[in-house]
Formats: C-alpha cells, sequence, structure tokens
C-alpha cells in the first residue's frame, strides 16, 4: 500500500530480477490494466482488478482475483492495492504482512499526517532515496516518528536503482515466509 507513484509496480518489477520466492500479483487500479501488464513483461503472472470509483481494494474482490491465480505454484501472492494513503488501510483484504511505502518526494510530514496507515504496516519502506539530495527530507527523524505510531514496525530505505535495497526487501518478505512453513 501507499500513495499514488511511491513505487510500489517498480518494486514488484525489480523483485523479479532477484527474488528467490515464486511470486504472482493482484493489482488493483480505478482503471487501466497497465501495472498488471508492466508486471507481466517481466515474466510475473498478474491479474488486474478494476475498482472504478472504488479507492481501495476489498476482500471480495481480491478473493475474486484470487481464482485466476494457480497458488499451488507460487510462495507468495503480493496485493498491490489502488495508491491511497487512507482508504486502504480501513479494509482487511486478507493479507498476512502489509509493506507500506513512502517516498522522499512526498515529503517528510506524511507518516505523521496518515497514522492509519502506518498502524497497519509490517514493514515501511521509506522509496526513492536517491531523491535525497533534492528534497529536504530527515530519514531519522521519519523513523522514529513510524516507530511512535508503532513501536515494532521494521523500516527499509529503498533506491531502485539499488540493488541492494531491493534484496533486502527480497530477504524480510524470505524471512517472513520461512515463519510459517
Ligand atoms: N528516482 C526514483 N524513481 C522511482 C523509484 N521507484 C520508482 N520510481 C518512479 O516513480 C514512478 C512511479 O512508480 P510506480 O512503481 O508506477 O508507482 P506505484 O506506487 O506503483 O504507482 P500507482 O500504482 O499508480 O499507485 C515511476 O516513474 C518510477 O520510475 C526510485 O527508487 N527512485
Ligand atoms: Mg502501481
Amino acid at each position: 500500500m501507499s500513495s499514488p507513484g511511491s513505487g510500489k509496480t517498480s518494486l514488484l518489477e525489480s523483485l523479479a530480477e532477484l527474488a528467490d520466492f515464486k511470486f504472482s500479483v493482484v493489482e488493483g487500479d480505478l482503471e487501466t490494466e497497465r501495472d498488471a501488464q508492466r508486471l507481466r513483461s517481466k515474466g510475473i503472472e498478474a491479474v488486474q482488478i478494476q475498482t472504478g470509483t472504488a479507492c481501495h481494494l476489498d476482500a471480495f474482490m481480491v478473493h475474486k482475483g484470487l481464482h485466476d491465480i494457480n497458488l499451488d505454484l507460487i510462495d507468495v501472492c503480493f496485493i498491490e492495492n489502488v495508491g491511497n494513503l487512507v482508504c486502504p488501510a480501513s479494509y482487511d483484504v486478507g493479507t498476512h504482512l502489509n509493506i507500506v511505502l513512502v517516498s522522499v518526494p512526498e515529503g517528510e510530514d506524511k507518516i505523521a499526517k496518515y497514522p492509519v496507515m502506518f498502524r497497519q504496516a509490517d514493514l515501511v519502506l521509506i522509496t526513492k532515496t536517491d531523491l535525497l539530495p533534492h528534497f529536504k527530507y530527515d530519514m531519522e527523524a521519519e523513523k522514529a516518528e513510524a516507530r511512535r505510531i508503532k513501536p515494532n514496525v521494521d523500516i527499509l530505505e529503498v533506491n531502485i536503482n539499488d540493488l541492494d535495497s531491493i534484496k533486502a526487501v527480497a530477504d524480510w518478505i524470505e524471512f517472513k515466509r520461512k515463519m510459517r512453513v
């Protein structure tokens, strides 16, 4: 989950390149099949749900999407929710874990202003860190804010061009996955 454009689909594209686990994606957007097409072009199975006017996915939509995915063939199923820092946080779509992205160019007040979303996060990704030189952004203060809202939350910095940062996300997912087998 995240605001529009924080880098959700980009992260999934990068995970397609280096993750050891097999995954599929249920995509949520108001309109278009674009995100699902982006992932399919990377060899990832993706089902697009178009919500029309709804600002979030709900469990019924995700359930319908899951019928088009062969869950026996994958280790992880990602749900990329509609880009929105408010509504998706209030709907349980059945996920085991929630990853919330917030990007540097969105500004350094977003975590404090949208606490409902960050309270739902198991992992917060502060994305687009390559843009830090161009924005006033106090990384440590933002991390402290996230931990004020949810003390046990995990936090990683992500730059889509830094493969080590993507690998750290893959490792987190793999670690959590192994706790469930
Ligand atoms: N500079 C920079 N740009 C990034 C990074 N990650 C993603 N972007 C760019 O941010 C834009 C939006 O990325 P998407 O991955 O489409 O974002 P999204 O969260 O999936 O967007 P929605 O699905 O519309 O909510 C694209 O132009 C990406 O290339 C990053 O780490 N650094
Ligand atoms: Mg997307």
